[in-house]
């Protein structure tokens, strides 16, 4: 019974070894745009009137503006290498910082940047221009392969 199991289990563990070495086969790379978007800005002002007193002194985004990276989150498997291409339509300028990755986005200009996703986990990406943050983030999702 042994001598018939023996090459069942060798099978297995072939497709085992085989398995793993197709994950590297299998990471690919993603093509993705990321926009900054205005939603609530101070030149908004003139079509939504509350945002006078929203951007005054006092005001809940006093110092502040509302943008937004579209999309927002960004889901990849391990291993994957995402060839971003981040879009700035206006002329505010912005930021897009990943852990390892820290470009400027000048306004009205588009930047090229590759991301390998080594390890699963959720890797959050920000704006860190003082008036955009804490709203201007998102995130990349890496799900183990
Ligand atoms: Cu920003």
């Amino acid at each position: 019974m042994l001598r018939h199991a023996l090459p069942l289990l060798l099978f297995l563990a072939g497709c085992s070894v085989s398995g793993s070495q197709r994950t590297d086969s299998r990471a690919r790379s993603r093509d993705v745009v990321i926009t900054a978007v205005p939603l609530l800005t101070k030149e908004m002002a003139a079509v939504y009137p509350f945002l006078k007193q929203d951007f005054a002194p006092g005001g809940v985004l006093a110092d502040k503006e509302v943008y937004a990276f579209v999309p927002s989150s960004i889901t990849v498997l391990q291993g994957d290498t995402l060839r971003l291409r981040l879009v700035n339509p206006e002329d505010d300028e912005h930021n897009f910082v990943l852990p390892d990755l820290a470009l400027r986005l000048p306004g009205q200009s588009t930047i090229s940047a590759t991301w390998v996703a080594r390890r699963p986990g959720i890797y959050p990406f920000y704006c860190v221009v003082p008036r955009h943050m804490p709203m201007m983030w998102g995130q990349i999702v890496v799900l183990r392969r």
